[in-house]
């Protein structure tokens, strides 16, 4: 990690002597069931906490580190893209990539430079998504979002930097010792993710059911495989091929990733209609404000938290091939549903 965080520094330092390196823990991360999606969650050893707390430290460091302005002419738009991308968050994404590949033996260096690319794809997709041609919102993480901020020109720009910035990452910074055609699977696989049967098919598809009556579960569940479980998915795809899965082994780490990310859309659902605006540090109401469909509105409260169980239960079968090694795996998979924000 030591060498992997010097390496990003020694190339912005070399071209910029005001790289900035604050490593900040932000402990944001919290399982509480008393206001959670379930009322009830799977009781587990593991402590997530724990473990949480040590990999996102790793993680905000490097995430802090990854993005320098190298010359005057960039500050506004390195200032704007690490705004969001060190605004906080979860760190779910990058978690489940550590952890993915620890299952398989891989070290935390050996995916945290594919970690970093996939919270700066994350965060792209939250400044987009915010956007007033898009969802239209002013709060994200409990603070202002990019646009209001930065204006929307520059919110694009700082996207479209971040998502570019993601590759070269993953090219630059995946250590040598790694297998060149691992290092060109994850690429492509993120790429994948991101296009038309990623995240922008999935948010066009959205876009065009937004106004539309009677959108049906299976065009929900596609959405939601796209929108956000393709993430998830390429977030513990990439870190097994890292850590050095067999194909098999990727298939069925994908099964789960996949289970979890609709898991997580229903949760997300759920906290929408049952946690306050504070809490959830975006604007909390919005899909029945705007009529949008939702788990919550085709299947109910207690059908969405039932099939968020329901899912989560399906993810843990999928990894039972790798014992107790999965266990931080089924740890975030019960976070995912518990989580309040
Ligand atoms: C521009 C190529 C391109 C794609 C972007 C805007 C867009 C297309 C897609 C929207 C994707 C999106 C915002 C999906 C929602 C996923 C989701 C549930 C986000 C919340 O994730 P958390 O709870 O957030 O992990 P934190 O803040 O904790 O990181």
């Amino acid at each position: 990690m030591v060498r992997y965080v010097s390496s990003i520094l020694a190339l912005a330092l070399t071209i910029s002597p005001a790289g900035a390196f604050s490593p900040a823990f932000v402990g944001r991360l919290q399982a509480a069931p008393a206001s959670s999606v379930l009322a009830m969650s799977a009781a587990t050893d593991f402590d997530l906490n724990t473990y949480l707390s040590e990999k996102c430290g790793l993680i905000e460091a490097a995430l802090d580190a990854s993005i320098t302005s190298t010359v005057p002419e960039t500050d506004r738009i390195c200032e704007s893209m690490k705004y969001s991308l060190m605004a906080g968050g979860k760190r779910i994404r990058p978690a489940l990539c550590l952890a993915t590949c620890n299952m398989f033996g891989g070290s935390d260096d050996d995916a945290m430079p594919t970690a970093v690319a996939l919270e700066m794809i994350h965060t792209m997709s939250l400044i987009h998504d915010d956007l007033p041609s898009m969802d239209d919102d002013d709060l994200r993480r409990g603070k202002a979002t990019n646009h209001v901020l930065y204006g929307e020109d520059v919110a694009i720009l700082a996207g479209d930097a971040l998502l570019s910035t993601s590759f070269e990452h993953v090219a630059r910074f995946t250590p040598k010792s790694i297998p060149a055609d691992r290092t060109l699977d994850v690429i492509a696989r993120l790429g994948q993710s991101v296009g038309a049967v990623g995240l922008a098919g999935g948010q066009v598809k959205d876009l065009e059911c937004e106004a539309k009556a009677g959108v049906e579960l299976s065009e929900l569940t596609w959405i939601h495989t796209h929108k956000t479980a393709a993430l998830l998915k390429v977030a513990v795809a990439s870190g097994a091929i890292l850590g050095g899965a067999t194909p098999a082994e990727v298939e069925a780490c994908e099964i789960f990733a996949l289970d979890i990310g609709l898991a997580f859309q229903v949760a997300d659902d759920i906290l929408d209609v049952t946690a306050d605006t504070a809490t959830l540090g975006k604007t909390a109401g919005k899909d029945e404000e705007t009529d949008k469909t939702t788990y919550v509105k085709l299947m109910g409260l207690e059908g969405s938290r039932k099939e968020a169980r329901r899912l989560v239960d399906e993810a843990k079968g999928a990894l039972a091939p790798f014992g107790d090694r999965a266990a931080p795996l089924l740890a975030i998979a019960d976070f995912i549903v518990n989580r309040k924000n």
